[in-house]
């Protein structure tokens, strides 16, 4: 960040997680006003009920739902009442195995499935009233205020009969969700990933989902919780908390502020005016960009975009024209289009600081040192930076003449950390990691210092020194007697509300189509994402034999209703055909079912990529693109 946004005066950097955490970004920012969860993974503990809201955390979060099936043997042995579990989705998966409800629903219908709730708890008077009176505001989808009356005429068109119209879900399964919600004794976390960030409405549907835990009053109190899970590892940490994003600047400010880019240029030392106010290309205009030669350079770094862009043939088809570097490592559908290749060192070769899901910042350690060239992605920027120093590029300059990126010792002498060696055997973590914690300090997102952090099992922010002088961390945000920045006798304080009133906000976004859907040409729908054996593009994962041979190529997963249909037996192969594209891939249906007239197909395979086929259509507010839902034709060949 500092080398790009203040040595090179560009914004054009933007994380993977554009394609993955944008939409829960700007969701609660659009809600709370302020990034990230306010609630915990012990709220997975507390609570007497789970709803995931299509989000197939057996197999993609496989920790987490050990945590809660460990919970669920527990339960087992005593009379107390079980941990009701309910799944919502449009594909039955490994989660939905052990689900107590499975709920499923048209692609696109859980906006109607929220509004619907809403509509029935309001005119059935289960909503928590003092808790609204108290904490939350009414706007309309283009942003204008509204009251509560207002709010109950938008949602009037709701109506069971609606929501089972546009989503498929009958009353009996409506009712029941909006009985959970309407009964005090209920400790509700509702969990979700990718169903809802990749949607063309995704920012909003993350907002309406928190519409139900605030009419409800589900939030705030152990147990209870609308909690979106990361997807990737360090997504929050390294992404939205250091501010990887186009738009974005460290803790929580934007580059557009021009007090904010202060900020950042004091503390970094850079020539003041060092950044560029314009926010730069998201991910997907980037690539739109370079691949149509507006962009002569583009420098990937722990990301294989040639696998993972949407609509490949048409975004990355002339990815070879303009100048391609890629640090990985190892050899990816990317470095195959790559002018140049910078060997990376892994994770278990490198130090580290990640953050997680629950605001948890945790510290990794080397292990073993990288093979041959191979070198940290940090210390690669370093080298660069000086290199351009060297040669005498201005940005690189600090306000004194020196190295922007210089690192110091503890007695502020300068150390040659852009030599290999040096950096190797110098703390540059430490270094980095102080002078990025002055940033994180604005907006309530305050870190622990190095030497605290580094000795424990990661803490949770805010962390702020108490009176005696110990660092406190925050198990959840907004809450009285857990997070320091809540005033006394407020027991719940939003306080990252834009309008300063300390109220979140409940919007009333309305359903809407997604923008291709099935019809007599291409009948079906397809959905893509994952599977347990794989990490994403299986670069890492694919190179494991167990795992490789567990789950060695692509597949296409049929209903057994369609695929009866249309003669296809298991390993037939099946041809899949968008306006996009094509592929051929065997059947195979053991592990999960999607929904009729529905097919999945994950994206690990770098031989059978089914980008060729997806959709790059995106949410105008998050710019994070539907992964989930297209039309396609398909037939066996
Ligand atoms: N083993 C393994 N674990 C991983 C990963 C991995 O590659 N491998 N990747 C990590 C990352 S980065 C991510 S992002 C997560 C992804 O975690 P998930 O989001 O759980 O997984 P996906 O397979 O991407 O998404 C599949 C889900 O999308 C839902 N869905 C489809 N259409 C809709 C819709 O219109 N609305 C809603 N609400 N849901 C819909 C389906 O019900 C289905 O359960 O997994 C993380 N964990
Ligand atoms: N069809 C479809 N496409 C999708 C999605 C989907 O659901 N469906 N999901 C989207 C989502 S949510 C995500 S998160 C993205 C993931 O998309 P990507 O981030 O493009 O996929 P990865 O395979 O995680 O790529 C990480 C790369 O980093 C390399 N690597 C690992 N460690 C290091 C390191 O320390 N340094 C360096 N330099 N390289 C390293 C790995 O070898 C790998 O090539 O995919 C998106 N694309
Ligand atoms: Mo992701």
């Amino acid at each position: 960040m500092k080398f790009l946004k203040g040595g090179l005066n560009s914004n054009h950097i933007d994380p993977n997680a554009r394609l993955c955490m944008a939409s829960a970004v700007v969701g609660f920012v659009t809600t709370f006003g302020v990034d990230e969860p306010s609630g915990c993974y012990d709220d997975l503990d507390e609570c007497n009920t789970i709803i995931t809201w299509g989000n197939n955390w057996a197999e993609m979060h496989p920790v987490l739902y050990s945590r809660f099936m460990d919970r669920k043997k527990e339960e087992s042995k005593y009379s107390r009442p079980k941990t009701l579990y309910i799944d919502m989705a449009t594909r039955y998966t490994r989660s939905s195995e052990h689900a107590d409800h499975y709920i499923e629903f048209i692609p696109q219908g859980d906006m109607a499935i929220a509004n619907g709730i809403c509509n029935l708890l309001l005119e059935r008077g289960k909503q928590d009233s003092k808790f609204m009176d108290q904490h939350v505001r009414f706007k309309a989808d283009d942003g204008s205020d509204i009251t509560l009356e207002q709010y109950r005429e938008f949602l009037k068109e709701y109506t069971p009969e609606k929501v089972e119209e546009i989503a498929g879900v009958s009353e009996a399964h409506l009712n029941l969700l909006t009985d959970l919600f309407s009964d005090p004794q209920r400790k509700i976390v509702s969990l979700w990933c990718m169903g809802m960030n990749q949607h063309t409405r995704g920012t909003a549907i993350n907002n309406l989902v928190y519409n139900v835990h605030l009419l409800s009053g589900q939030i705030g109190k152990p147990g209870c919780t609308p909690f979106s899970l990361t997807g990737q590892p360090s997504a929050c940490g390294t992404c939205r908390e250091v501010g990887t994003l186009a738009h974005a600047l460290p803790g929580g400010r934007v580059v557009k502020n021009p007090e904010h880019r202060a900020d950042c240029e004091n503390i970094w030392n850079t020539i003041p005016g060092a950044i560029n106010p314009k926010p730069g290309h998201h991910t997907m205009a980037m690539f739109q960009a370079f691949n149509k030669g507006e962009m002569g350079s583009i420098w990937v770094q722990v990301t294989n975009p040639a696998q993972t862009i949407p609509n490949l043939n048409e975004n990355m088809n002339n990815a070879t024209k303009g100048n391609l570097i890629v640090s990985d490592v190892y050899p990816t559908a990317t470095t195959k289009v790559a002018n140049i290749v910078l060997p990376s060192a892994l994770w278990v070769e490198k130090n580290g600081i990640v953050g997680n899901s629950e605001r948890r910042t945790q510290q990794w350690f080397r292990m073993v040192d990288p093979p041959g060239e191979a070198r940290d992605d940090a210390w690669q920027v370093l080298a660069v930076a000086h290199r351009m120093y060297e040669l005498g590029f201005k940005g690189m300059k600090n306000r004194d003449g020196k190295f922007l990126l210089g690192v110091h010792d503890e007695n502020g002498k300068e150390v040659e950390a852009w030599k290999w060696d040096v950096y190797q055997k110098f703390n540059v973590d430490k270094f980095h990691y102080e002078e990025y914690r002055k940033l994180t300090l604005k907006k309530h997102k305050d870190l622990a210092p190095y030497d605290v952090l580094s000795d424990q099992r990661g803490m949770r922010w805010p962390v702020v020194e108490n009176a005696s002088g110990q660092w406190v961390e925050t198990p959840r945000r907004f809450v009285e007697g857990e997070d320091p920045y809540v005033k006394p006798g407020k027991d719940i304080q939003f306080y990252g509300a834009k309008a300063k009133d300390d109220r979140a906000i409940i919007w009333a976004r309305p359903y809407e189509a997604p923008p291709e859907v099935p019809d007599e040409e291409y009948p079906y729908w397809l959905c893509t994402g994952r599977v347990l054996e794989h990490w994403h593009t299986g670069t890492m994962t694919g190179r494991v034999p167990q795992l490789k041979n567990a789950m060695p190529k692509a597949y296409v997963e049929l209903n057994p209703n369609d695929a009866e249909r249309l003669g296809i037996n298991e390993g037939d192969k099946v041809k899949i055909v968008s306006r996009r594209g094509r592929i051929i891939l065997p059947a195979w249906s053991r592990r999960a079912r999607p929904a009729e007239g529905s097919i999945f197909v994950p994206f690990f395979d770098e031989t059978k990529m089914i980008n060729e086929v997806t959709l790059d259509e995106y949410c105008p507010m998050s710019k994070e693109p539907d992964y989930k839902k297209c039309a396609v034709k398909i037939e066996k060949v």
